[in-house]
């Protein structure tokens, strides 16, 4: 199904045309905010003046100089002007929904947070982003995907803010702007865009080995997620939870997407940054129109809040380690549904910020030096993004839980105040005016904890540990994940200029494992050094994303190739099946308008010209049109063979794929007589597997 549009309407009149009988004025409740509002039918200045004519500026006769005294000019030019704000820093490409969070209650013996409390009910935003590049670029560039959710909880808001990796690049935050300058463009030329393949990233990583399994993760499938409804996300630090009783446990956040976790391969991702480089963003925005929300699960690894923050050997302040979920089972605490597109870019998902120190109480941050330099971090960068300290009054960063501060005054301060003592304490305060609230009241009131120490520049001897996992996430990758690493990896460094910042990243992979580093080599064609790489790493199979059952197909797109004559009844009735299980149909043909059989006609959503296989999980050709042959059809079947996806036909549609040179008994090919159910559920089921992989080669560990 297409995505939704709005009705057309007839153009709004340009100023050109016949001015409207005179309006009485419209009744406004008085003050400031409701003129903001957009409440006139008619077009104003932003001061209220109606204008005639917005087409024409004031000039001194028909080819004079525009006049000063053009006030319209003046601030209409002004305003656009000024229309942009600064990008983030980082994660400034990003795509958003709204939603709600449904609490499964079983969290509320370890916390005690409203929202995780059984039977809650928490309207949400979650925005999710690439890290390096700027905001026009691409969403398919290899990167880490930011997943960043704010919940609206009665208590106040709570922002999760995560990535689609549970480790970071630094273990202290006062590398952040060392690992970013290294992976945005050069600052002489300002390429490349989006990417860290290029010396500065690697030089950097090369030289910082405590980002190696950062790395890892990175050159692995998890750099090019499918969607974003098909990444996992992860709070990466560790967090305290504080329940009713005041008792703690420490804990690292997962989101399990439903739909699996699944990626692009590397040549879709370049493909569809140039094809499509809202790729991400559009199946968001489409997948949530044609009713398929994105949905996810919190989850939660619990463990003991011990004196030296440690679980079974792991510290859990180091941000480069993850606990394997065989050592520590994700509970799942709730489920996030994702089902409404923002109705404004700019109002919502750009002025949203972000805070890792919005915290409700039960929960509370933890002393990982990475976490706490962000507590610094998020509040700051807003100041300059959004021009000062009232960006809590923009819409989408308000709190839904009441708010009474004593904060006042600043730029774009949109409150009307009233009384005359905003401090505390006061004998002053009217009705109305804020008291501090007590721990019954709902106060945050922290964990009492010990701290002390020598002030010193240090990191604990555990950090120093900088390869073991990487190992471990190696050892845990089945053999086409490895081959899909490997790749990465010689892609990225066969882009360094500079021949020593190679050979110092194979000494690194040499400390990960002997055969990842030799068959980077190899591509790279230089010779192998030898490290000293953990011997046996126990895998945790929870880390690999090949899947042997099937799983849901909602929100994936698949193509049904058909011209004139085609089937049409077998396609409405593939389109049933598929649309029954939340995925959508799009119609491809040689040209656009209709195909048509005896009467029955269907609309051409993509042709030929206009569709590449990046956007389509599987193609299905159409019984009735045996000779049909494109070039552009050849290469669209071909990359689809290439990226191991499900390629189908029914009746003499397997001939189209017999000539464009497909082999038609290789794994994925799902052929059949007519559309019926046995076969649409075997396509189905090939789609949930996510890709054919045994076509490209062994997938086992
Ligand atoms: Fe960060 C944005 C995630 C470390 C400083 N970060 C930002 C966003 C995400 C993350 C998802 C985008 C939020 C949005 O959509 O608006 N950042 C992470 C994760 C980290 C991390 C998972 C490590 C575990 N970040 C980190 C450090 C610092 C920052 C160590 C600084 C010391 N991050 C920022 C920032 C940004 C930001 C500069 C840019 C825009 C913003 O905050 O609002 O403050």
């Amino acid at each position: 199904m297409p995505p939704k549009r709005k009705a057309s309407r007839a153009p709004r009149r340009s100023s050109a045309a016949p001015a409207a009988p005179a309006r009485q004025p419209e009744e406004r409740p008085v003050g400031a905010a409701e003129g903001r509002l957009q409440t006139s039918s008619l077009l104003t200045t932003a001061q209220g003046v109606r204008l005639p004519d917005t087409d024409h500026s004031l000039k001194a006769g028909p080819r004079g100089p525009s006049l000063m005294d053009d006030f319209h000019l003046r601030e209409k030019i002004t305003h656009f002007d000024h229309e942009r704000i600064p990008e983030r820093v980082v994660h400034a490409r990003g795509a958003a929904a709204h939603g709600t969070f449904t609490a499964y209650g079983n969290a509320g013996s370890v916390t005690r947070a409203g929202f995780l409390q059984r039977g809650r009910e928490t309207p949400v935003f979650v925005r999710f982003s690439t890290v390096l590049g700027s905001r026009g670029s691409a969403d398919t560039v290899r990167d880490v995907r930011g997943f960043a959710t704010k919940f609206y909880t009665d208590e106040g808001n709570f922002d999760l803010v995560g990535n689609n990796m549970p480790v970071f690049f630094i273990q202290d935050g006062i590398k952040f702007p060392d690992i970013i300058h290294a992976g945005k463009p050069h600052p002489d030329r300002e390429i490349p865009q989006a990417q860290t393949a290029h010396d500065t990233f690697w030089d950097f990583v090369s030289l910082h080995t405590e980002a190696t399994h950062h790395v890892l993760w990175a050159m692995s499938d998890r750099g090019i997620p499918r969607s974003y409804r098909t990444m996992e996300g992860f709070g990466v630090h560790t967090f305290r939870l504080v329940n009713a009783e005041n008792e703690t446990c420490l804990v690292k956040f997962h989101w399990k997407p439903v739909a699996g976790v699944h990626s692009l391969v590397w040549e879709e991702a370049q493909l569809a940054a140039g094809t499509d480089p809202d790729f991400h963003r559009r199946d968001l925005a489409d997948g949530i129109d044609a009713g398929a929300p994105l949905e996810f699960e919190l989850g939660l690894q619990i463990m003991p809040d011990s004196d030296d923050q440690t679980f079974e050997g792991i510290d859990l302040l180091d941000p480069t380690k993850i606990v394997p979920e065989e050592l520590c089972e994700v509970q799942l605490v709730g489920k996030l549904t994702l089902d409404r597109n923002p109705t404004n870019y700019f109002a919502e998902t750009e002025q949203v910020a972000f805070h890792t120190g919005n915290l409700v109480s039960g929960i509370e941050v933890t002393d990982d030096p990475l976490m706490q330099a962000r507590l610094f971090s998020y509040l700051d960068t807003q100041l300059t993004r959004l021009g000062g300290p009232n960006f809590t009054q923009l819409p989408i960063n308000c709190p839904h839980a009441a708010v009474n501060d004593n904060l006042r005054d600043g730029m774009h301060q949109t409150a009307v105040h009233r009384g005359v003592a905003p401090y505390l304490p006061n004998s002053l305060g009217q009705e109305g005016e804020p008291v501090p609230a007590e721990v019954d009241e709902g106060a945050f009131v922290h964990v009492p904890r010990e701290v002390s120490g020598p002030k010193v520049r240090a990191n604990p001897a555990s950090f120093a540990d900088h390869f073991s996992q990487a190992a471990l996430f190696w050892a845990s990758m089945t053999a086409i994940e490895r081959a899909h690493i490997v790749e990465a990896f010689t892609f990225e460094l066969s882009k360094c200029y500079e021949q020593p910042i190679r050979e110092r990243m194979l000494g690194v992979l040499a400390n990960v494992a002997t055969d990842l580093c030799t068959a980077v080599a190899a591509g790279l064609g230089l010779p192998a050094p030898s490290g000293t790489p953990a011997t046996d790493p126990v895998p945790s199979p929870a880390l690999s994303q090949i899947v042997e059952t099937p799983g849901p197909i909602a929100g994936r797109v698949i193509g049904v190739i058909a011209d004139d004559g085609a089937d049409l009844a077998g396609i409405t009735k593939l389109r049933r099946a598929v649309e029954a299980k939340g995925a959508v149909l799009r119609l491809v043909a040689p040209s656009g308008g209709t195909i048509k059989r005896g009467r029955s006609s269907q609309p051409v959503e993509r042709t030929f010209l206009t569709t590449r296989s990046i956007e389509y999980d599987a193609v299905v050709v159409a019984a009735g049109n045996p000779t049909l042959t494109d070039p552009r059809l050849t290469v669209l079947l071909g990359e689809l063979f290439r990226h191991c996806k499900v390629i189908a036909a029914w009746g003499d549609g397997v001939d189209v794929l017999t000539a464009a040179g497909i082999d038609t008994t290789a794994p994925g090919i799902v052929l059949g007589d007519t559309i019926a159910k046995p076969y649409t559920t075997e396509l189905v089921a090939a789609v949930g597997l996510h890709r054919a992989w045994d076509r490209s080669g062994p997938t086992s560990r």
